[in-house]
């Protein structure tokens, strides 16, 4: 009798055990899988699950991650710039894939822009699967939330130039005599190789790869924007030392497409017979930003759009780092070249060169101006009638 008591103890706990069990999984899956039940489809479980899709987003920084560029594009061009929908189609997958089949819903999305009296209510876009004027909600349920950004999305890029040919996406910009130009080394060390000759006695020469940024990376902020590359210096014996070599980043400040500012990170090697020269590559391409003596920096102010940053002097056979930030300002980058510039004196072939190989570029950028956003998110969810 104890025995079979005792028996009947154990099945009574595994039957509770299998209970819990299955009240576990069913909890687990009313939050990650919720079926199209009829339970599903009281409103109250429709308000539930809604709020729960928002949070889950608040938590895996899903509004940083797709509407990052978005937002800032819009801030930063007051609203004169219009960016692709792709942020808004991220947010439709993820909606989707976190959803319930067969489940309707349209999210749209504000961000409150000032402070006090003057927060204006700016519209960011919509994320939906169903057209409101095509199908009616029979059951659904609208909430509305509120989310304040709290980190800025984060982006980083490296370049090391493996290519068999030069893409697409560099340009050159060259005058100098016969072997300037822009070249690619070959294995094992590949990078590109910008060598100049200037294209007389008088006047200077350029070499310049130019990388289209916006084709390539998109959006990029130019507040904060950081990079690095690294550059081997060498020349021909009968070259003078009057030499430049400048990484100019390009900015986009209104947002018209057309580059506004250059900023020139140069390193020199000028001997104190000689002078060295500045080139403009990307804001007035070809044109001379300024000359300058063997102390390296500009003899007169460069103008308007340039500005100019001294990284220090380059030996021949050294190897250095270009690295800057560019200041909180407004605006995109849209592109940045690598270029040698030749001041003066030129000799046929080889002879009176000079070149940099360049490689490894890096580059990090954020979109910080939406630190601190609040976000209106306004969400329903329903089915079809
Ligand atoms: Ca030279
Ligand atoms: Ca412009
Ligand atoms: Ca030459
Ligand atoms: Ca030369």
């Amino acid at each position: 009798m104890a025995v079979k008591r005792k028996g009947q103890l154990r099945l009574v706990e595994a039957v509770l055990a299998v209970f819990m069990t299955v009240a576990v999984l069913l909890m687990v899956m009313g939050f990650t899988r919720p079926l199209r039940s009829p339970y599903i489809r009281e409103t109250s479980d429709l308000r539930r699950l809604a709020y729960n899709v928002l949070s889950a987003m608040a938590q895996a920084s899903t509004f940083e991650n797709t509407l990052s560029e978005r937002i800032w594009a819009i801030l930063d061009s007051r609203g004169g710039w219009q960016p692709s929908d792709a942020g808004l189609r991220d947010l439709e997958l993820f909606l989707s894939l976190s959803l319930p089949p067969g489940l309707l819903y349209r999210m749209d999305i504000y961000f409150l822009n000032g402070t006090g009296r003057g927060v204006e209510r700016v519209y960011l876009g919509t994320a939906k699967n169903y057209d409101a004027e095509m199908t009616k909600l029979t059951e659904a349920e609208s909430i509305t939330f509120t989310y304040t950004i709290t980190g800025a999305k984060q982006l980083s890029f490296a370049e090391r130039f493996n290519f068999s040919a030069l893409p697409w996406f560099i340009t050159t910009l060259t005058s100098g005599t016969s072997n300037t130009g822009v070249y690619l080394s070959g294995p094992p060390n590949i990078g590109l190789i910008t060598q100049v000759d200037s294209i007389s006695d008088s006047t200077y020469g350029y070499a310049a790869a130019i990388y289209d940024v916006q084709s390539t990376l998109g959006l990029v902020p130019a507040a904060g924007f950081t990079f690095c590359v690294t550059g081997s210096y060498n020349k021909e014996a009968n070259d003078r030392n009057n030499n430049v070599a400048q990484v100019s980043v390009g900015v986009d400040t209104d947002w018209d497409g057309t580059i506004d500012v250059e900023y020139i990170f140069y390193r020199y090697d000028i001997s104190s017979t000689y002078n060295g020269s500045l080139v403009s590559i990307l804001r007035n391409p070809g044109s001379l930003i300024c000359r300058m003596s063997s102390s390296g920096s500009c003899a007169a102010a460069p103008g308007t759009g340039f500005r100019v940053f001294g990284l220090g002097r380059m030996s021949v056979g050294g190897t250095y780092s270009w690295c800057g930030k560019l200041p909180y300002t407004s605006g995109r980058v849209l592109k940045i070249a690598f270029a040698t510039v030749d001041d003066r004196y030129s000799a046929s072939g080889l002879q009176g060169d000079f070149w940099v190989f360049w490689d490894d570029f890096l580059a990090s950028w954020s979109f910080e101006n939406i630190r601190g956003l609040t976000l209106e998110v306004l969400l329903t969810i329903g089915y079809a009638g």
